[in-house]
This record gives structure tokens, C-alpha cells and sequence, in this order.
């Protein structure tokens, strides 16, 4: 069990929607998982919830819609359609990249943007071009590099520090994290930033006791 403010392995799949107009009221705060098709977006909603929610797949580029999941009222996680991926024809490719670019801009209830990137080839084009929409609006970014079980402690450290030295530059609310949905690698680091983006930041509860003198 996650060590985390909201338990998200409450989630609960809402609607699969082919554009914005298909999906849930703009109100409240929605969180989305974006990336490259096969960057592991799926895998990373399945494990944070602890379900089978989200579908992955062998074969890339196979996400088409807008999979919206409730966590409770007003807190949703969003499947974004992947992007990048160069073998579907054209015109699908324009549709798709239309509901992306759709949601990022006209939905109001976004406040933060979660970027996969395979740690094996992060920060491509799309990637990048995304993460400086994301500080140009003013939005937090949690970049995941995922599938970081295929590396060894000391390389992923060495990503990690890499690809937040390449984003530095950017002065943004950037957060950089190795992940992996395979070895639960990252996923507290996931969870607790996804609960201060719905919840604000943490403070603890100090209880008072019962003879406290205050004066
Ligand atoms: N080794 C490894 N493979 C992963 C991990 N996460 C996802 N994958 C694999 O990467 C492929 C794409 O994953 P998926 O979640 O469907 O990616 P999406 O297209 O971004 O939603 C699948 O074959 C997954 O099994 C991980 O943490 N480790
Ligand atoms: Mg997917």
C-alpha cells in the first residue's frame, strides 16, 4: 500500500472520449499522464491505482482517447493519447494530435502535467516541446523516466541528474523522477506529488496535548 494523502487505489474508470467535448465537466482538478505512445503511461496509472485500469499494449500508438478515471469528486487522472508515433496514417495522426492539443489548451481543470520519457531516450522533440508549453502556462511538470529497471542504480542516478540539468535552464516547476511501474520504482515520489497538486502542500497534524500551556 502507497504511503500517500489521497489513496488512489480508489480510482475508478469514468469515460473513454474521442475529444474534449466527450469528456467529464471542466471542473475541479484534473492530473494527466502524457508521453510518447509506449513511453509506459498505462503501466504508470495501473500501478499508482493498483488496478488494471488503464490498457497497455505491445503494440504502440494504440491509445486513441482521453481515458478519464475519478478519484473522487473533482479529482480526476487522465490517460492522455500518446505521442510521436510514426506508423498510423496521417490523417489518424492529425485526429489524435488534435484531442491533445485540444485538451492541453482548453481545459480549464488541468493543473498538472505528468511527462514519460523512456529513460533509455528521454527528452525527444514532442517531449520538450510539451514540457516548455507546460512552464510557458505556469503548469507543474512531474517528468517520469520510466522503465528505469532496465538500468542499474548508478546510471539511473546519472539520468536523473542529466535530464534535470538539461531542464534547469527552463526555471520551471519541474520535477524529475526515475520510474518504473515493473519494480514500483518512483511511485511514492509520484503519489506524494500528485497530492500536493490536488491538495496542497503537506502539513503535518501536530496534536496538542491535553495540558498544554501555550503562555
Ligand atoms: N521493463 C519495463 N517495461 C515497461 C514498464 N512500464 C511499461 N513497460 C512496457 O512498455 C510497453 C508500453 O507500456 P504502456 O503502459 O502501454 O505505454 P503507453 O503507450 O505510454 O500507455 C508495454 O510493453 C509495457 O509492458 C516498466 O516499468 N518496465
Ligand atoms: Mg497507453
Amino acid at each position: 500500500m502507497l504511503k500517500s494523502r489521497i489513496k488512489y487505489n480508489t480510482a475508478k474508470f469514468i469515460t473513454s472520449a474521442p475529444d474534449i467535448s466527450r469528456l467529464p465537466a471542466d471542473t475541479g482538478i484534473e492530473i494527466a499522464f502524457a508521453g510518447r505512445s509506449n513511453a509506459g503511461k498505462s503501466s504508470a496509472l495501473n500501478a499508482l491505482t493498483e488496478q488494471k485500469l488503464a490498457r497497455t499494449s505491445k503494440t504502440p500508438g494504440r491509445t486513441q482517447l482521453i481515458n478519464t478515471f475519478e478519484l473522487s469528486e473533482g479529482q480526476r487522472l487522465i490517460d492522455l493519447p500518446g505521442y510521436g508515433f510514426a506508423k498510423v496514417p496521417l490523417e489518424m495522426k492529425i485526429k489524435w494530435q488534435k484531442s491533445l492539443g485540444e485538451y492541453l489548451q482548453k481545459r480549464d481543470s488541468l493543473k498538472g502535467l505528468v511527462i514519460l520519457m523512456d529513460i533509455r531516450h528521454p527528452l525527444k522533440d514532442l517531449d520538450l516541446d510539451l514540457i516548455e508549453w507546460a512552464v510557458g502556462c505556469e503548469l507543474p511538470v512531474v517528468a517520469l523516466l520510466t522503465k528505469a529497471d532496465k538500468y542499474a542504480q548508478g546510471k539511473r542516478k546519472s539520468e536523473v541528474l542529466q535530464v534535470k540539468k538539461a531542464l534547469a535552464e527552463l526555471n520551471g516547476d519541474i520535477r524529475v523522477y526515475a520510474f518504473s511501474s515493473l519494480k514500483g520504482i518512483g511511485l511514492t515520489d509520484l503519489a506524494w506529488a500528485l497530492d500536493e497538486w490536488f491538495l496542497g502542500p503537506y502539513k503535518p497534524v501536530i496534536s496538542e496535548a491535553p495540558d498544554a500551556q501555550c503562555e
